[in-house]
């Protein structure tokens, strides 16, 4: 991690000791190959075990043999798996923020010791259905229903965009019952289900999203969350729009610090490093400012989350900012690097792309700019 602002200090040494366990993982097992794996659209399926034995999955999840860490250590994580690639830290955002978190907040006891110790060491993989076709800012519209029978819920719908859909066991998805949005457990074994990968993505192509069909499946009553109302998944979302502003801010660093090093090597113009030339400096500094001021937003938070202190709309100002800053140091970065910016082997493309969806998933760039516009002006603009 750049460390211009004397972050470390503000650190333990077990928070520390995690980050560089993770970061001795991105560079020995993800660097590598995400070049090769990006292009090939694979997803480095391989690697699943290594996440959880280094308690990447559902990393500050408590108990059930879950990691049990605090939020800041989990944020440096997610900077340090994103500074390999934003569709791995996917990956382990929705595992754990997005499906353990609700299981271990909204299940029964025996869900909970059923799915979770296996969840977090990768043995059962979860994805999260919220958005649908016609539905995607504004997850209020949902037109996926449930319905009681007996001991059952029936559940018919359309799902879309699932991260990990194709490879998961489970999905938490999200229907009306009685025109309330709920949660369900849903196995996805069960019949009445069909899962399609979407193809010809242009981004996060190492990992992988899938739509899912519903028809009339039957899920035990059990397994309905105990949440009512849409406070229910964006409680979930809330963790893994925190872990995005702590992990967008590896891709941006990664981006900064390849683009330096990049410049001081290449010489144009009377045999000068490019390093020397005032307007390259000026996008240097102004990468290193931003991802300084990322850094200091992203550990407050951690520590307002680690007392219990934060607020969504705190969480709405450093996932806008984080993402859309980070986004654009990567496209600093590949204009830095000329042609070979482009080019899959020097990474900074590959970043820019994948910060394409980070900016647009878990609530757009805009779609937070009104959650902060509503909290500082009390009118809610999204209908307007
Ligand atoms: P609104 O009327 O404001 O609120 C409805 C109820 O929800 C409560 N609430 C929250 N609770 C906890 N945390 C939050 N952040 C909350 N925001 C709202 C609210 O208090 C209320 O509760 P109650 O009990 O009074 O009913 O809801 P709205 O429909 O007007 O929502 C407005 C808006 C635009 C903020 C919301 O729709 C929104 O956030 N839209 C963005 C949708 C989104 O983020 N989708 C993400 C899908 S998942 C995903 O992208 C995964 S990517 C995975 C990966 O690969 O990493
Ligand atoms: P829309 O809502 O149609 O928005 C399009 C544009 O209109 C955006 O610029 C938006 O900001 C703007 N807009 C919308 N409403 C307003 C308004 N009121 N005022 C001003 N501007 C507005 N979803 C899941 O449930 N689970 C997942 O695992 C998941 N993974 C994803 C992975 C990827 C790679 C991607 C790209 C998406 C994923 N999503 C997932 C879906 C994601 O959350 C949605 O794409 C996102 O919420 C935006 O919805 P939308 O695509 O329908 O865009």
């Amino acid at each position: 991690m750049l460390d211009f602002l004397k972050i470390d200090d503000q650190l333990s040494k077990e928070e520390i000791g995690y980050r560089n366990q993770t970061r001795e993982f991105v560079n020995a097992q993800i660097l590598p190959v995400i070049a090769e794996s990006y292009e090939q659209q694979k997803f480095l399926k391989h690697l699943i075990p290594e996440f959880g034995r280094l308690k990447l999955l559902g990393s500050s999840v408590q108990g059930y043999s879950c990691p049990s860490l605090n939020a800041t250590t989990y944020g440096l994580m997610m900077n340090e798996i994103e500074r390999g690639d934003s569709g791995l830290r996917s990956f382990a955002s929705v595992q754990g923020a997005l499906c353990m978190y609700p299981i271990s907040e909204y299940a029964n006891e025996d869900l909970k010791k059923k799915y979770l110790p296996a969840m977090a060491r990768g043995e059962l993989i979860g994805c999260f259905g919220l958005t649908e076709p016609n539905f995607g800012s504004n997850p209020a519209g949902m037109e996926c229903v449930a319905r009681k029978d007996g001991n059952e819920y029936i559940l018919t719908g359309h799902k879309r965009w699932l991260t990990n859909g194709s490879i998961a066991d489970l999905a938490i998805v999200w229907a009306k019952l009685d025109g309330k949005v709920n949660g369900f457990i849903v196995d996805l074994k069960k019949p009445g289900i069909q899962i399609r990968n979407l193809p010809n993505r242009l981004s996060l192509r190492a990992s992988l999203s899938s739509e899912m069909d519903f028809n009339e499946v039957r899920i035990p009553a059990d397994h309905r969350l105990n949440v009512e109302g849409l406070r229910g998944p964006f409680s979930c979302l809330n963790n893994a729009r925190y872990g995005i502003a702590w992990g967008v801010l590896g891709a941006a660093e990664f981006c900064y610090e390849f683009a330096r090093d990049y410049v001081m090597a290449r010489k144009q113009f009377a045999d000068r490093p490019l390093a020397s030339h005032q307007l390259v400096q000026a996008k240097l500094v102004e990468m290193f400012t931003d991802i300084n001021m990322g850094q200091l937003l992203a550990l407050q938070l951690g520590r307002l989350k680690d007392k219990n202190q934060i607020t969504p709309e705190q969480i709405s100002m450093a996932k806008m900012n984080n993402v859309s800053k980070a986004l654009k140091i990567a496209r600093m970065a590949r204009d830095l690097l000329g042609g070979n910016g482009i080019l899959g082997d020097y990474h900074v493309m590959r970043h820019a792309a994948n910060l394409e969806s980070v900016n647009t998933y878990e609530g757009t760039e805009d779609i937070h700019c009104l959650v902060l516009g509503a909290h500082i002006t009390g009118i809610p603009a999204f209908t307007n």
